[in-house]
């Protein structure tokens, strides 16, 4: 439940991560109580451990997927306990694990074995503390944020009770500014009793990571990158720099719009945004706001809800329209009983988590994802979004266990976001959603709307970890961990809280992830990586049309290149698997930058005159 690919004791122990050989953490895990131990060890005993927690992950996994699976489409106090017991379990043989690993530090072990061992060093997200209470306390927080988040709801001033769902609908079209923000304000009072919780779990969190040898939970996080936790802290501010000045156009643009919408006394053209207005619970995406802003002239004409609609499409037909995309490129078809187990749609009588999410139960073939759809052209992109994950998850299922995962877990989020770029008018002509492809001078509003999703989304996805990195070093205490995330939610999306928060808010525990315990670092990363693999992989299909009309559809060859880096699973160093596709081993915001050159001219001289920034 705490994982979103694969919630089992491989997800404890390898899900959030990628193998590396990271010299600091080797050192800094090899204690002096095991120096003795280590003399004796030798790269055979090394291979017989691996073999053996590879046996007991397997068993582990299975049996804790299930009870996460049962827990999440069904909340219940018993199943929140069946499930928290799991995750008990498989914590402590994560934990177990890893101390073991250590002791392997100074052993000269094959290249292959290092990394394994590595892997299950860093790799825990919620380590517990080794003592058997607090390793069950931690897993009931886990299991009880999950419920509270789960079940919440907010019953409006007219008396309407509203799911999270029904509220994220009504967000994504009202323009009424007062509707809106009873809307924002209702399911942020979901969250203020989750922060003693929350507190708690940050405790045994460090108290784990510490226990493994790491500072504290986030340079445990920050480990799993192929690189020192600093250097990756540093990479993230890199890759940020570089999107920033298209991001400041973008913020201006649309601050400009929204002043014209609801008057410049509710939106003053030199501070943040109010955070209701943007057509998202968390103004992440801000594509549903595209009316509000479309460049005049410039639209395409088409939404692809309204298609949706207009073709009849049942939640059932948006996955096999996903589906079809996958198996367009050479990918097998989902199997049977993906249809026959996967939850699809919102049941009216029981509590589940409806966060999107895909499952790998058994590292077979028994994948699944879990959604609420709504039949919109929003959720059409998180089908493709989870479906990437499945797709994933089969082509490394024959990678030892320790390699089952992605190559770093920005690649992970990136996959089905890279399809979904090649969803375009060409595209959705091809399949009989849109009749017409608008020409070359509809462009402006196609990028438009793509940017209020993906660019939008960039400061969002840093400033999520900036915040938990920050909580779990101590630099912010939970006196202050309200005003730290409104402070940089201004600093970096240029968002403000649209009313004074109340003293009790815990407004970061109202976005998913944070009670979850689901890092969010990967959502950025993917963010950047999405358009490099895009651009590889329409160069490999010898695509002749500037980037943001390119559609891999059919294209095998680009299934097959695609595919050879998904196979690696976490096998390599991800630099490795980056350079299978891209040709490059460092990320980069060049893609990205390309892709939104047009809109980025177009920006600068809408926003000519104006003040921009905040
Ligand atoms: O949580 C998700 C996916 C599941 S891994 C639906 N995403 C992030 C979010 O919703 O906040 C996808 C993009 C960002
Ligand atoms: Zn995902």
């Amino acid at each position: 439940m705490k994982n979103l690919l694969k919630v089992s004791v491989i997800a404890a122990i390898v899900s959030a991560s990628l193998a590396g050989c990271n010299q600091e953490q080797q050192a800094s895990t090899n204690s002096a109580a095991n120096t003795q131990a280590t003399k004796t060890l030798t790269s055979k005993d090394a291979e017989k451990f691996l073999a053996d927690v590879e046996k007991e992950s397997v068993a582990l996994n299975l049996e804790g997927a299930r009870a996460a699976w049962i827990y999440a489409n069904f909340i219940t106090e018993d199943t929140a306990a069946l499930a928290a017991a799991a995750d008990q379990k498989s914590t402590e043989a994560g934990v177990r694990f890893a101390m073991e690993a250590a002791k392997f530090d100074s052993v000269d072990v094959t290249a292959d074995q290092r990394r394994k061992l590595n892997i299950l060093k860093q790799s825990l997200v919620m380590p517990a503390p080794q003592d058997s209470e607090k390793s069950a306390e931690l897993a009931k927080i886990g299991a009880d944020l999950g419920s509270m988040y789960g079940k919440g709801t907010y019953t409006t001033e007219a008396g309407d009770k509203l799911s999270l769902g029904d509220m994220t609908a009504k967000m994504a079209t009202s323009r009424n500014y007062d509707e809106l923000l009873e809307l924002w304000q209702g399911w942020r009072t979901v969250s203020p009793e989750m922060k003693p919780l929350y507190e708690r779990q940050v405790e045994l969190g460090n108290e784990g990571a510490q226990g493994l040898g790491y500072t504290d939970l986030g340079a445990m996080w920050r480990s799993n990158y192929d690189m020192t936790p600093d250097e990756f802290a540093t990479e993230l501010d890199r890759l940020w720099g570089q999107v920033k000045p298209l991001y400041d156009d973008l913020h201006c643009y649309v601050r400009a719009e929204l002043g014209e919408q609801y008057g410049n006394d509710k939106v003053p053209q030199d501070q943040p945004i109010p955070a209701h207005l943007l057509g998202n619970m968390w103004a992440q995406t801000w594509g549903n706001i595209y009316d509000v802003v479309a460049p005049e002239n410039a639209d395409p004409g088409y939404d692809v809800t309204k298609q949706l609609a207009a073709h009849n499409y049942s939640e059932i037909d948006m996955v096999k329209g996903a589906e079809k995309f996958f198996t367009s490129l050479g990918f097998d078809p989902l199997p049977e009983t993906f249809w026959t187990r996967s939850l699809f749609t919102k049941p009216a009588d029981r509590d589940v988590i409806c966060h999107a999410s895909a499952w790998d139960l058994d590292a077979k073939d028994d994948i699944r994802i879990k959604m609420c759809i709504q039949k919109t052209g929003e959720e059409f992109s998180v089908i493709h979004h989870e479906l990437g994950h499945n797709f994933y998850q089969r082509a490394y299922k024959n990678q030892p266990v320790y390699y089952q995962n992605s190559a770093n877990d920005g690649f992970h989020e990136a996959i089905g976001d890279t399809i979904a770029l090649s969803v375009t008018p060409k595209y959705l002509k091809e399949i009989g959603l849109i009749d017409t492809i608008p020409d070359e001078s509809k462009d402006i509003g196609l990028l438009m709307k793509m940017a209020l999703d993906k660019v939008a989304f960039i400061p969002f996805g840093l400033l999520v970890d900036q915040w938990r990195w920050k909580v779990f070093s101590g630099e912010v205490t939970p006196e202050n961990y309200n005003q730290e995330w409104w402070k940089l939610r201004e600093k970096y999306q240029g968002v403000s809280a649209p009313v004074d928060r109340p003293a009790d808010a815990f407004d970061p525990g109202a976005k998913y992830h944070v009670p979850g315990g689901v890092p969010y670092s990967r959502y950025f990363l993917a963010h950047i990586q999405q358009f490099e693999f895009h651009r590889a992989l329409c160069e490999i299909s010898g695509n002749t049309d500037p980037i943001h009309r390119c559609s891999i559809y059919n294209n095998k060859d680009a299934g097959k290149a695609l595919n050879t880096m998904l196979e690696m699973g976490s096998s390599q160093p991800w630099q490795q698997a980056y350079k299978v596709l891209t040709g490059n081993e460092q990320m980069d915001a060049s893609a990205i930058l390309d892709y939104f050159a047009p809109l980025h001219v177009w920006l600068k001289e809408q926003n000519k005159g104006r003040q921009c920034g905040f």
